[in-house]
């Protein structure tokens, strides 16, 4: 018998749920220990009783992921786009945001910011998003609590595409999946029994559809995160994934600057110029310092 093809819409732990083209979902185990299957993938299954057994992992066309001293955390894969939802309060570390957007440059996945909760004082989070501008990310803002246009706002923007959405706890990730995935509340509650997790918290990745057409997109909600680890991102790649930095480069005395304190140095001049934000050069460098760190094995690096 040859396998059927399954999407996997939850990951727990090493055993995930497939969705069938009859719209059944089930429970699926991995054979043996290779090739894990994530969020987003499509797979070859056989039946096994009432669940089933993944035979392998379809080739993906990218895949989300983080990656620091102890391990690596796959988020999805074969996406369309990433969404990095941020709010006015809870205050959000644009750190981490600036970690997301080189994740999502590196795996190839174009990415965007929405600054929910428009409804509260913007000016902190706007602050901390305006650098972003010369990075080409397009920044949106928000307020999910009015429902009708934000449902305007980003209906165009999420039609037809797989996002995964990315953001700190608090940000607004489940209301917007509520907003936008008609199935969404019957669809965590059939996840959680089959996967036995909380009913109440994000402690997987979940995939929910837009609409009852295979076309019509997904979002793809994650939990939230304390670190964001990039060593997978070579230290000397780095620079071409913060677009703003990459800009300022050509104008280097040295062919190997590292743009840190090297003399003649023209992403240090843009900064002194004002044509570079100071905090995105300070993330490259800090980022940079974790990354030949990680390398050289130094203790303390992550
Ligand atoms: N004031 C305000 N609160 C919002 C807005 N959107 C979401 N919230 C609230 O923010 C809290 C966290 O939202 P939730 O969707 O659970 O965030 P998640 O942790 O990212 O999934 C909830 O109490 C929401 O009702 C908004 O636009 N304005
Ligand atoms: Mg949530
Ligand atoms: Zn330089």
């Amino acid at each position: 018998m040859t396998p059927a093809v399954g999407l996997v819409v939850a990951a727990h732990g090493r055993h995930v749920l497939i969705q069938i083209p009859d719209g059944r979902r089930l429970i699926a185990h991995p054979r043996g220990k290779r090739g894990e299957a994530v969020v987003g993938d499509q797979v070859s299954w056989l039946a096994s009783g009432d669940e089933a057994v993944v035979e392998a992992v379809l080739p993906r066309r990218n895949l989300l992921f983080r990656q620091d001293a102890w391990r690596t955390k796959s988020f999805a894969a074969n996406l369309d786009a990433v969404l990095v939802l941020v709010a006015a309060d809870p205050p959000f570390s644009e750190r981490m945001v600036a970690r997301a957007l080189i994740a999502a440059h590196s795996a190839g996945v174009p990415a965007w910011v929405a600054l929910n909760k428009a409804d509260l004082p913007l000016q902190a989070g706007r602050a901390k998003l305006a650098p972003l501008a010369a990075a080409e990310v397009e920044v949106v803002e928000l307020s999910l609590r009015d429902a009708q246009a934000a449902a305007e706002l980003l209906k165009p923007r999420l039609q037809g595409r797989t996002t995964l959405v990315m953001g700190p706890s608090g940000a607004g990730k489940s209301t917007l999946v509520n907003l936008l995935c008609p199935q969404a509340d019957a669809e965590v509650g059939e996840i959680s029994r089959a996967l036995q997790s909380g009913r109440h918290t994000t402690t997987t990745t979940r995939w929910y559809a837009l609409g009852p057409n295979p076309g019509d997109g997904a979002l793809i909600d994650s939990p939230g995160f304390q670190e964001f680890g990039l060593h997978h991102v070579a230290a000397t790649d780095l620079v071409r994934h913060m677009p703003d930095v990459q800009a300022q480069v050509s104008g280097c005395r040295f062919y190997n600057c590292t743009h840190r304190q090297e003399p003649g140095c023209s992403v240090r001049a843009a900064v002194d110029a004002g044509r570079l934000a100071a905090t995105r050069w300070r993330q490259y460098v800090e980022m940079l310092d974790e990354l030949e760190a990680a390398r050289s094995g130094r203790p303390g690096s992550q």
